[in-house]
């Protein structure tokens, strides 16, 4: 059984794979949507998240890392009709459907927290950490990423007396799962049992239940409710909320766009949730449940309108805890950049409440498709016995920290535009790196 003492939580940013591009794939996200067909910089990218995460390893946070998945996704080519030799398969399909060839080499699983939804042992029935790997239904280029989420996290998180890897839902409208970007846990500790959020987008089986009209909700309540109830919650500590459809309407495509909690702290924007005050409410009951005291800290549309919410990711920061029982905010430079926002942030340190340090990091490769600090990361809580049974290999440190960026060095292209995906030299440069990762990050077979 899992001790409360020292639990850590493991953040598992995502390493950037060799083919992060920009291939305007995801509609309802705006950045996705405004940077279509410009060309990436995938070694830029992979690079500036790794100074993230030897950043914040070097200040003491624990940090991991989870593999890029392989790519192209020949798989999803060949099941649609594309045959022959790799190289006639991407010629043709380069040809007849560019946006099919784009979605097979989607870098998008480099936003972790769309990975699997987690609950740590601490809340959990059977006092094993739990994770549901995302079916990611709604868009076709992240629909198949729970087959490698999966056979990650089962690499990683192999034993069984630890860890509970369940399959993805079922792949259908109704089951609509985007992992921990709906999803937040608060507690008076990372040990301790606590609340597990649900944000939901929609309903399926409910007609009447408001919705989004223009941009698409991704996650459903029913979703939800089955990942609560694989992972053996306990309903008294399990909130459902309705993300409010006005502002997935606006670009919020994931809760975590618009609201971050830690420990005690949810920090949210006033038109985050459909019902605010009832949303609240129940958190605040919830957590009293569990012994600890909810810390609203709630942005107002006067000090931060949506639409700036939107531009600089200011909620899709990460909310780190410090010894001192004080919280670091993780945030993209584009809060420094907005002037609204960066007044916030002035005002929110100089109010001297929990928040009392602000980190920011160059991440506009992956900010340029829709992903800030905390979208790169999924958050595991691990009791000590936990942290041991994983597998280390993937631990952040400045060792790992050097021989990733050498290879990143190696393998990665300074530039790709979408007309890139076509050379079937890229293929064979993507095979060569993985096959190099898999000694590097100790799991062989991986890509096999
Ligand atoms: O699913 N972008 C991702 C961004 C995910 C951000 N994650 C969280 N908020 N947790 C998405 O929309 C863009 C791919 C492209 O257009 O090429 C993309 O998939």
């Amino acid at each position: 059984m899992a001790t409360m003492a020292a639990a850590r939580e493991f953040n598992f940013d995502g390493l950037v794979g060799p083919s992060h591009n920009y291939a305007g794939l995801s509609f309802g996200n705006v950045a996705s949507f405004n940077n279509v067909k410009s060309a990436s910089n995938p070694r830029q990218a992979a690079l500036q998240g790794l100074a993230k995460m030897r950043a914040l390893a070097a200040r003491g946070f624990a940090q991991a890392v989870l593999p890029p998945h392989a790519r192209p996704n020949f798989a999803l080519l060949r099941s649609v009709g594309f045959g022959g030799s790799d190289a006639e398969l991407l010629a043709r399909a380069w040809r007849e459907a560019p946006v099919l060839l784009a979605c097979a080499y989607s870098g998008a699983p480099m936003w972790t927290a769309n990975a699997a939804t987690v609950s740590p042992s601490f809340d959990t029935a059977d006092g094993r950490v739990h994770f549901t790997p995302a079916n990611l239904n709604n868009k076709l280029h992240r629909a198949f990423e729970y087959v490698s989420a999966a056979r990650a996290l089962r690499a990683i998180f192999h034993d069984q007396r630890h860890f509970v890897v369940h399959d993805a839902l079922p792949s259908t409208p109704a089951f609509g799962d985007e992992g921990a970007a709906n999803h937040t846990r608060l507690a008076a500790q990372h040990g301790a049992a606590g609340l597990e959020l649900f944000v939901y987008g929609r309903v399926e089986f409910d007609a009447a239940a408001p919705a989004p009209r223009r941009y698409p909700a991704r996650q459903t309540l029913e979703a939800s409710q089955a990942v609560a109830r694989l992972h053996g919650l306990a309903p008294a500590r399990t909130v459902f909320v309705q993300q409010n459809p006005q502002v997935i309407d606006q670009g919020v495509f994931h809760n975590d766009v618009i609201a971050v909690g830690n420990g005690e702290l949810l920090f949210y924007h006033e038109d985050a949730f459909a019902d605010e005050a009832g949303s609240i409410e129940a958190l605040r009951t919830a957590l009293a449940g569990c012994a600890a005291q909810l810390q609203a800290v709630r942005v107002g549309r006067e000090a931060v309108p949506v639409a700036d919410a939107v531009a600089s990711y200011l909620f899709n920061s990460q909310l780190l805890s410090k010894p001192d029982g004080k919280m670091a905010l993780v945030v993209p430079r584009e809060c420094r950049e907005n002037a609204a926002v960066e007044r916030y942030l002035a005002q929110l340190l100089q109010d001297g409440g929990t928040i009392d340090e602000l980190i920011d990091f160059d991440l506009r490769q992956s900010m340029r498709n829709g992903g800030g600090p905390a979208c790169l990361r999924l958050r595991v809580a691990l009791s000590p016995s936990e942290a041991a049974a994983m597998h280390q290999g993937v631990i952040m440190d400045e060792q790992l920290y050097a021989r990733l960026t050498a290879w990143v060095e190696r393998h990665y292209r300074d530039r790709l535009a979408p007309a890139d995906l076509a050379d079937p030299q890229l293929a064979r440069e993507i095979e060569t790196a993985l096959q190099e990762l898999e000694p590097i990050l100790g799991l062989p077979g991986l890509y096999a």
